[in-house]
């Protein structure tokens, strides 16, 4: 079993057992005009997390390992759009209005999908979330479950909203989280920094922090190992 370097401990990455869990890396909080912009943040912040997942995913692909998706939005009819979501913050334009890339945070819409470097293959399961965590009125967890998954190694957006609130749903559920720190992003620096240490404080309370290098290295090995085989 592979020994990741991360904090507050190395972590046993069982690949078998394992899942790349890629969080809301939409067009919506990725890209200017969309909603992420609408509540005021510079969305160019997100982007340094593009590149090393997208080798992360590649090496994913490459050695099986199971692949999965978020998006955050609503239906069309914003029924599932709690109204409380839809007023908090003022923000210019509220989620179902009409942007530049489509109906903000609408199922369908050109921002709501999930940005083109990372876009899902056939196969790789998409979870659409109306909430900011994974779990919540979603069907991960029974996905998950269905495909032996313990561990779910951790990309996306934002660190401190949704994937935060993911880890702390995927703790709770028994799952192990590593978290890796160079593809997970925030509009705000110190809440990048703050969301990391509060998953791996007090011995990891919620999970570890690693880097994707690590991860990739080790998929790698364990590929060739099997090639060998
Ligand atoms: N606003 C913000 O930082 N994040 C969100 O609204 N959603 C996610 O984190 N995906």
């Amino acid at each position: 079993m592979p020994l990741i370097d991360a904090q507050p401990y190395q972590f046993a990455l069982a690949p078998s057992e394992a899942a790349l869990l890629i969080i809301d890396m939409q067009r919506d909080f990725l890209e200017p005009g969309g909603f992420g912009e609408s509540l005021g943040n510079d969305v160019g912040l997100l982007r340094c997390t593009i590149a090393p997942t997208r080798r992360l995913l590649a090496a994913a692909r490459a050695s099986g390992l199971t692949v999965i998706h978020t998006r955050e939005g609503h239906r069309p009819d914003l029924a599932d759009l709690a109204p409380a979501k839809k007023v908090r913050g003022k923000p210019s334009l509220a989620i179902g209005d009409v942007g530049a890339m489509g109906r903000l945070l609408v199922r369908g819409e050109p921002g709501h999908d999930i940005i083109p470097e990372l876009y899902p293959a056939a196969g790789e399961p998409v979870i659409d979330k109306p909430g900011k965590g994974a779990f919540y009125a979603t069907d991960l967890d029974t996905i998950l479950r269905h495909r032996g998954v313990k561990q779910l190694i951790v990309c996306g957006v934002t660190t401190e909203v949704c994937v935060n609130t993911s880890v702390r749903e995927a703790n709770d559920r028994g799952f192990d989280c590593l978290v890796l720190e160079d593809c997970v992003g925030s509009y705000f620096p110190e809440f990048q920094e703050m969301g990391l240490r509060m998953i791996k404080a007090q011995g990891g309370i919620f999970g570890w922090v690693g880097q994707s290098d690590a991860v990739i290295a080790a998929l790698r090995a364990g590929h060739a190992e099997r090639r060998v085989a």
